[in-house]
């Protein structure tokens, strides 16, 4: 059974989950009224990502005798500047969510709930990936510059972009 703090603290994170899922298919949006197609692919498959995290979070919070409670959400931003600067932002909410899962794991150290503490362990984790993930992304784009070519293959590419993929072309390089 879970303690209330740790409920209330799980719920806080159901909450961020489907706010980080409002931001990015907000980013989608955007992009793909600019015509930026793979950008656009990019975000959406990021948003249903988080709505996964999210759906995860509930059925755990179920699970252990909690209420997983859906509340209103913060309405994300629908323009962005540039995709550059999207990105960025990206970034730093992804450095935000992570921070907050921290927190959340440090809750279940406090409350004694080592059952928690294991769930949680995928979404460390998960995190190390998306910053890692996100951190290439800014690169590429830094290479690119104003280059209107490399922009279309960035556009092109961007969905097949992995954490992976980043670290071999470094050693291709
Ligand atoms: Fe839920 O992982 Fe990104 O934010």
């Amino acid at each position: 059974m879970l303690s209330k703090k740790l409920e209330d603290a799980l719920n806080k994170q159901i909450r961020i989950e489907a706010e980080s899922s409002q931001v990015y298919l907000s980013m989608a949006s955007w992009a793909e009224v600019k015509g930026l197609e793979g950008i656009a692919g990019f975000m959406y498959g990021h948003s249903d990502e988080e709505r996964m995290h999210m759906l995860k979070l509930i059925k755990y919070v179920n699970e252990r005798g909690g209420h997983a409670k859906i509340s209103d959400l913060a309405a994300p931003k629908t323009d962005f500047g540039s995709f550059q600067n999207m990105f960025q932002e990206l970034y730093d909410h992804e450095i935000f969510v992570s921070n907050s899962i921290n927190d959340l794991v440090h809750v279940t150290l406090e409350e004694k709930d080592y059952a928690t503490h294991n769930f949680l362990q995928w979404y460390v984790a998960e995190q190390i990936e998306e910053e890692a993930l996100a951190r290439t992304i800014l690169d590429k784009i830094n290479l690119i510059g104003n280059d209107k070519g490399g922009l279309y293959l960035f556009d092109r590419d961007v969905q097949q972009i992995t954490v992976e993929s980043a670290a071999s072309d470094t050693v291709g390089d």
